[in-house]
């Protein structure tokens, strides 16, 4: 991942990229200065075919092109520790990639305006797990809850919690439990993902005041949010902590998972695949498969093996 350095005769600073939208990338130093920097020539990166070779949250060295408008060229970009990518929606066979060097990915979810599906929480926990990344889940809009709305969300929480994942409910826009979210991301470079208008802005507005994010109006039609920005950007909750928001993102990618890793990534098929009869059962109809024996005692969740199915059958998403 790491390229060569090209111009070792400049003086090179510092920075993570903050902010990307296409050429043109903004990037800030430890010192807090901001910095537009682009790439020259070709840079490729190698591994994965991506359609941008820097993402939000990669540490790169610059050096300076123009002082007066304060432009930069980007030198070398850092080793990355992880990132998390998703489908070109352009070029098919290459990549996105959303970020890099994360600490937490936090899903934002909400039962309704607009319905976030297991199915999808799924997914993205089954992706953040393929690409090393710890995940939670933050259920927003508690105050718009009906009582039965409720009982369903704390089975969801109970569900997901059970299997070791972070679960909290919130309502982003009432300031509820949002210092409880605060000492979780304390410390940390955070991704927050989620459908549009879920409340991902409202949340970071509340975390960061100098966000300043434009949130939306859900549109009332099919519950469907309006998203506002498109380019993943980084905030700094404090000195030590950040945030990734990612607008408009509709899924992560799962990449080349092979079946028995897809069955890994389920934490609770990972603990029980062992006591298949055989080694390489596929969880779908082979006699003496211990996952839907646990299915059919009701040891594992029924939605969470239906996400895992939906994601097993689906080849767009093995890709
Ligand atoms: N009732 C309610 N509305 C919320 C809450 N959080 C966000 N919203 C509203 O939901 C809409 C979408 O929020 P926004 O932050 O733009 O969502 P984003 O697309 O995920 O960034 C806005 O009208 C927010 O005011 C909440 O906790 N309760
Ligand atoms: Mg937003
Ligand atoms: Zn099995």
């Amino acid at each position: 991942m790491s390229n060569k350095a090209k111009n070792t005769d400049r003086d090179l600073l510092e920075g993570t990229v903050i902010r990307s939208t296409g050429s043109w990338y903004d990037i800030k130093t430890a010192d807090g200065k901001i910095y537009k920097g682009r790439l020259r020539g070709k840079f490729k990166l190698q591994g994965i075919k991506a359609t941008n070779p820097i993402a939000v949250g990669d540490q790169i060295s610059f050096y300076m092109e123009n002082e007066v408008e304060n432009t930069v060229v980007i030198n070398q970009i850092e080793e990355r520790k992880n990132y998390i990518i998703r489908q070109s929606t352009h070029k098919k066979g290459h990549m996105h990639v959303i970020a890099a060097n994360i600490d937490l990915a936090v899903l934002i979810a909400t039962l309704n305006m607009p319905r976030t599906s297991t199915g999808f929480i799924d997914r993205f926990l089954v992706s953040c797990e393929s690409f090393h990344i710890p995940a939670c889940i933050i259920f927003n809009k508690a105050d718009l809850l009906e009582e039965s709305q409720k009982d369903t969300l704390h089975d969801i929480m109970g569900m997901y919690q059970h299997l070791g994942y972070t679960a909290f409910s919130i309502s982003a826009l009432h300031d509820d439990h949002i210092d409880k979210i605060s000492q979780l991301l304390q410390g940390k470079t955070t991704l927050i993902a989620g459908h549009s208008g879920v409340g991902k802005s409202t949340l970071i507005n509340r975390l960061v005041p100098n966000a300043e994010q434009r949130t939306a109006e859900v549109s009332t039609f099919a519950n469907k949010g309006v998203h506002t920005t498109t380019y993943a950007e980084m905030f700094n909750m404090d000195e030590h902590s950040f945030l990734i928001d990612t607008p408009g993102i509709k899924e992560f990618g799962i990449l080349g998972l092979e079946e028995y890793e897809i069955a890994y990534f389920f934490p609770e098929i990972r603990a029980k695949s062992a006591d298949c009869k055989y080694y390489d059962c596929t969880h779908t109809h082979e006699p003496g498969c211990a996952i839907i024996d646990a299915i059919n005692n009701g040891e594992i969740a029924y939605s969470r093996y239906r996400s895992y199915l939906s994601i097993l059958e689906n080849e767009d998403n093995r890709r």
